[in-house]
């Protein structure tokens, strides 16, 4: 099997000391102990390095089949969650339980799909399908199978007989399944998943037994703010691979001011043994344009690395830096062996081609650059939701997402709070959208060494994943972890040291919600490349007072600047707003308390963006979403520029101003005709000169 199946195998030899930590209140409403245990992490294991598990792509050598559509689905008994392995209910259909099955889409959360319990259910609950696999397909190749998530934890049979397994969700999993398929005739797939998180799962939470009226029954705990959706949550794909095939590849891009890209690759190819027949003897590599002309190209008998030059390339730009954004090549890998009976003494093994952006991306204390040019950050925290579907992949939600994403005149988000699909991530290359994007280590508090192992797993995966992505940008190492506390200092320098070591040309990052003093002092901040802090100003904090936000905002970030030398960039401020309610003067939760306080942390960024090294501010959140049922939440998260079946509220008028402001005074991008509404022509009296985007 391949790729980063059972991450939390890895255990770690620490010391371990227990200390007691005086009182951490403030900065932590779910800290409610006084006393913890502080791990040092001086002797940590790396993660196995993912391999394979280039996404699925039809080629002149590879088939690809989809295994989405309606499947079963078996809810396990929460108090006994494990029944069905005892019982082997893999061996055959689920049927022969004799427990109610039901029908379930796939991809799709399960939470929001029934009318009952199955929403807040914690345990496992088992899916099933069948399906045929062409007779040829025994010749000369490979079946593989691939998840693209399954959250949390997922164990797959076929046929009865284990595949695969993975966890930490939100990550894709794969495994070759030849030798367990009915070629020519019926097979079955038989998957379990586990939704319980506990204190060593990325991210954390707590399962504890309460007594209902109905008896006992588990509950899950976590303090995460988005609604812990479950079930298969991305595509299921067959496909095939010859014998001998490329497996792996990983590229790095630069450009240099006499606009020559410059591609450095490597390859990784499997099935190739010294004996067999099939020596693959050299790649030929070419990186066409849009129009499918060579631009660069090379036979390279070196066969795993080499680079590609590109005079006059193309380069990769971000959304409204440039008249034509998210330009891509696509780099084609043509794996060949010498042949005494091909026409030209050789033969094709294998082909796979990758879409490729070029692009230099650095930084500084101060900046972080793209082709050179300093980048203004403009942009969102999201989260992967909708109803019904929860966290499924959702094609249409994608293609509405983007096109609201530029209709307000945004280059950047952050993939709060956990890696998003890959189709959004090729869809961000495209369009140019810049990601900042994260690993699932939301809140994390106890900072013991199961978990430092599968917080590196989680963003050796995610890297591994996203590596190839020109719109990747910064690599996110968790969300407001409780980073003031003693314990993350040695876990956060173990983390952060692995994660440098691989982290690919981009620069580290994490959003924090600790102070930039002490005594509650981050730990993490000094470590990273960006500074990234979430604040609540007129929220949160002085709740109703939007006339608390200019100073408290501006003397934050400057401190943050200060004490730890890098750029710093807000990765959080917004405020709950339920659509179509209204106040004047304004009042939380109205439409115009969420303008009013955008307006006054328009005033800080200004005020801030003068000093160069603030890089960037992102609202929260894109678009309002689901949440566990708390007090706070009214149905979920309210703070969308966007409700949750995405159409604008009121601030998101403003919103759009201020980016295409930007956009303008910064890159000089004409303003939108119909920005505002007509009103009269003093208001109006630029209209004509504006461009139509
Ligand atoms: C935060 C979290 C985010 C929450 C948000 C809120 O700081 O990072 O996950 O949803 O606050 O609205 O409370």
């Amino acid at each position: 099997m391949r790729a980063g199946a059972c991450s939390w195998m890895w255990l770690l030899s620490s010391l371990v000391l227990r200390l007691v930590v005086a009182g951490h209140g403030e900065n932590n409403k779910h800290d409610k102990t006084e006393q913890h245990t502080v791990f040092l992490h001086d002797n940590w294991t790396t993660p196995v390095p993912t391999t394979g598990l280039l996404y699925p792509r039809e080629s002149e050598t590879r088939d690809v089949r989809s295994l989405d559509g309606m499947w079963r689905l078996l809810m396990s008994q929460p108090s006994d969650p494990l029944q069905g392995v005892r019982e082997k209910w893999y061996e055959d259909s689920l049927q022969k339980t004799g427990l109610e099955i039901i029908p379930m889409p796939v991809p799709a959360s399960y939470n929001d799909i029934t009318t009952d319990n199955l929403r807040d259910h914690v345990g496992t609950v088992w899916y099933e399908r069948t399906f045929f696999v062409p007779r040829d397909w025994t010749e000369n190749r490979r079946t593989w199978l691939r998840f693209g998530s399954v959250h949390y934890a997922a164990v797959v049979w076929i046929n009865g007989r284990n595949a695969m397994r993975h966890s930490i969700g939100h990550l894709p999993f794969e495994a070759e399944i030849s030798n367990l398929l009915n070629f020519g005739g019926e097979n079955r797939i038989t998957v379990m998943c586990d939704n319980r998180l506990t204190n060593r799962s990325v991210p954390q939470g707590q399962v504890t037994t309460v007594n209902t009226d109905n008896g006992q029954t588990p509950i899950q705990s976590y303090t995460f703010d988005f609604f812990n959706y479950a079930g298969i949550h991305r595509s299921v794909q067959l496909y095939t691979t010859p014998l001998v095939h490329i497996s792996d590849i990983a590229i790095s891009t630069q450009l240099s001011s006499d606009q020559v890209g410059r591609i450095d690759y490597r390859i990784w190819l499997h099935g190739a043994t010294e004996d067999s027949t099939m020596q693959p003897t050299h790649v030929l590599v070419q990186l066409r344009d849009r129009d499918g002309v060579v631009a660069a190209q090379q036979v390279n008998r070196a066969l795993y690395n080499g680079t590609l030059l590109v005079p006059g390339a193309k380069p990769w730009w971000p959304y409204l830096m440039h008249p034509e954004p998210g330009h891509l090549y696509s780099l084609e890998f043509e794996l060949f062996m010498s042949s005494y009976e091909g026409d030209d003494g050789e033969e094709l093994l294998d082909a796979y081609r990758l879409p490729v952006g070029i692009r230099t991306l650095s930084w500084t204390n101060t900046s972080l650059l793209l082709n050179g040019k300093p980048l203004y950050l403009r942009g969102f925290g999201r989260h992967e939701d909708s109803d019904i579907r929860g966290k499924g992949l959702d094609n249409a939600l994608l293609a509405r997402d983007f096109n609201l994403i530029k209709w307000i005149g945004a280059n950047a988000y952050r993939t709060s709070h956990y890696p998003y699909s890959e189709e959004s991530m090729q869809f961000a290359d495209e369009h140019g959208i810049m990601i900042v994007d994260e690993c699932s280590a939301v809140n994390i508090d106890i900072f013991e060494p199961e978990l430092l192992s599968n917080h590196m797993t989680a963003l050796e995966q995610l890297i591994h994943r996203d590596r190839n992505h020109a719109s990747v940008i910064a690599w996110s190492v968790a969300n407001e972890p409780r980073s003031f506390k003693m314990g993350a200092l040695s876990y956060f320098q173990a983390l952060v040291n692995y994660t440098r070591s691989i982290a690919q040309g981009r620069p580290l990052t994490a959003a924090i919600n600790a102070s930039p003093d002490p005594p509650k002092q981050c730990h993490l901040a000094a470590l990273l490349d960006i500074v990234g802090f979430n604040r609540y100003n007129a929220w949160y904090q002085n709740s109703g007072r939007t006339d608390m936000i200019v100073n408290l905002l501006t003397e934050e970030a400057q401190r943050w600047h200060q004490n730890f030398g890098k750029p710093v960039i807000l990765f959080e401020y917004g405020a709950d707003t339920m659509e179509g309610l209204h106040s004047l003067p304004a009042y939380i939760w109205s439409e115009d308390y969420q303008v009013a306080l955008f307006s006054q942390h328009f005033k800080a960024f200004d005020k801030l963006r003068k000093q160069n090294w603030f890089i960037g501010e992102f609202v929260w959140n894109f678009a309002d979403f689901k949440t566990a049922q708390t007090v706070t939440r009214v149905g979920g998260n309210k703070k969308g520029v966007f409700t949750r079946s995405r159409q604008p509220k009121e601030v998101a008028q403003i919103l759009r101003w201020r980016y295409f402001a930007l956009a303008n005074e910064l890159d000089w991008v004409p303003l939108p005709k119909h920005l505002s509404v007509y009103i009269s022509s003093l208001v109006n009296r630029n209209e004509h000169e504006r461009t139509e985007l």
